[in-house]
């Protein structure tokens, strides 16, 4: 035992992500587009975008997010069709059906994403790699189409690895293999680390993730705050999050797209405010809280970011949501870049009126004292004045700001797809957080 801890025991974890999913599902529909440069997403004479795009399209330099005109521009023989969500979604059922078989800890982190705690599995079906295996042929047989696997003791390896041999790949890191793995691994790769962040490691000399590694903690706190700790934990390999599987997973968000950018604060607080309030309202209509929060923020060069934050009580009031949001937007650039899009989502959603789907949806979490009460407490301090106070609360929100800048919070993801003007979503597919 270390300090009156009982060691813990090491966690098997798969990440699964198909290959160029949309792409390859309209592949596989239609046989006469293997091979051929497909690119899946918005017009190219309007202003749409690239949601997937095949091996073969990226080969000219085509990939997600790209505005489709360029890609059209790389790629003049490019085959673009729609998105068509519904055929995805009825796949991505299939392939969920399958991680099911192996684990009932299956946390989706969109259609073709998902994180398999397989630890308890290996007893019935084998070792990690080989339920790895095994998923990666069933989904082919089942599906057609390629998926990549990582397997580690965490999820932030696990990711890096089934990214590593993409497509159809299928890497293992075992806990004695994780400093090497990590040592040459791009300061890019590590999640949350953007282009400043990026900029500020590269100042200080890292390039590398071993570099991270190894530096000074402290000095790094210095630069990045309670952010830059959390990236030196990732950079050493130690990331304790649990999966967490989808009982009652939705989320709320809504988001807008501006033309021209958004580019100062004034303008963000009130957007923000207002789809804050849209989405408390959406909540206590459903009879939802949530507690996970995340801001979704699409730069002029169309890289989207998103910041999330878990707050300790889960909550249905606009305010709080605008207030968390508030808290996050720090963390992204879009004060110095300026926002194309911006947006403001709650997930880990559950019913107010449901202490028991409370319980199960908190467990495997950190609990929080008295929780429920809490809850309470929330609501009848609030209620539905709740709006009203959004403005009041705002004046004290810049110097909130400055002082949260720095604030270590946890980091997530956002439903992907293509922007659109002012959307409120309910989602089932269960797209976020990651
Ligand atoms: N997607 C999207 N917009 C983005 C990114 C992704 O609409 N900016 C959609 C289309 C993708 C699907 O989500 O097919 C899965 O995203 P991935 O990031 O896993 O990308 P792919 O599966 O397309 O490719 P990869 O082989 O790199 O996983
Ligand atoms: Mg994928």
């Amino acid at each position: 035992m270390v300090n009156g801890h009982p060691p813990r025991p090491e966690r098997k974890i798969i990440h699964i992500d198909m290959d160029a999913f949309y792409a390859s599902v309209e592949q596989h529909d239609n046989p006469a587009l293997k091979g051929l440069p497909v690119i899946v997403g918005g017009d190219p004479s309007r202003r749409g975008v690239v949601s997937a795009a095949s091996y073969e399209a990226r080969a000219f330099g085509v990939h997600s997010a790209m505005p489709s005109s360029q890609a059209r521009r790389l790629c003049p023989n490019g085959i673009f069709l729609p998105v068509r969500m519904h055929r995805y979604r009825e796949v991505s059922d299939r392939i969920f059906r399958i991680l099911r078989e192996y684990t009932p800890l299956v946390e989706p982190l969109s259609l073709d994403e998902s994180f398999l705690d397989v630890t308890g599995s290996e007893k019935l079906f084998g070792p990690a790699l080989q339920i790895a295996r095994e998923i990666k042929r069933r989904i082919r047989e089942n599906t057609d189409l390629t998926a990549s696997a990582g397997i580690a003791p965490n999820k932030f390896l696990a990711k890096i690895a089934s990214d590593y041999r993409k497509p159809d790949g299928l890497v293992e890191i075992k806990p004695e293999e994780v400093r090497n793995f990590l040592r040459d691994l791009p300061i890019a790769k590590l999640w949350g680390v953007g282009k400043s962040t990026e900029e500020i490691l590269k100042g200080m000399g890292i390039l590398k993730t071993g570099q991270l590694a190894a530096f000074p903690a402290e000095k790094i706190e210095k630069k990045l705050g309670n952010f830059g700790l959390e990236l030196t934990a990732l950079a050493r390999g130690e990331d304790d999050r649990a999966v967490q599987p989808e009982s009652g997973a939705k989320s709320i968000s809504q988001e807008e797209t501006f033309t021209p950018d958004l580019e100062n604060l004034e303008q963000m607080k009130k957007v923000l405010l207002d789809q804050a309030e849209q989405v408390g309202w959406e909540l206590r209509k459903q009879k939802l809280k949530g507690s996970t929060v995340t801001v979704k923020v699409r730069y002029p060069d169309f890289t989207l970011v998103t910041r999330s934050f878990t707050l300790p009580s889960p909550t249905d009031q606009g305010i709080e949501i605008y207030r968390t949001a508030m808290k996050l937007l720090p963390r992204t650039e879009a004060l110095q870049r300026r926002a194309r899009l911006l947006g403001v989502g709650i997930s880990n959603l559950f019913h107010r009126d449901d202490p028991e789907q409370y319980r199960l949806f908190d467990s495997g979490r950190k609990k929080v004292e008295g929780s429920v009460q809490a809850m309470d407490r929330i609501w009848e301090k609030f209620g539905p004045e709740a709006i009203k106070r959004a403005t009041l609360m705002e004046k004290n929100l810049t110097a909130e700001l400055a002082e949260h800048a720095e604030a270590g919070m946890a980091k997530g993801s956002w439903p992907r797809g293509q922007a659109k003007k002012r959307r409120t979503e309910r989602k089932k597919d269960f797209d976020f957080p990651k």
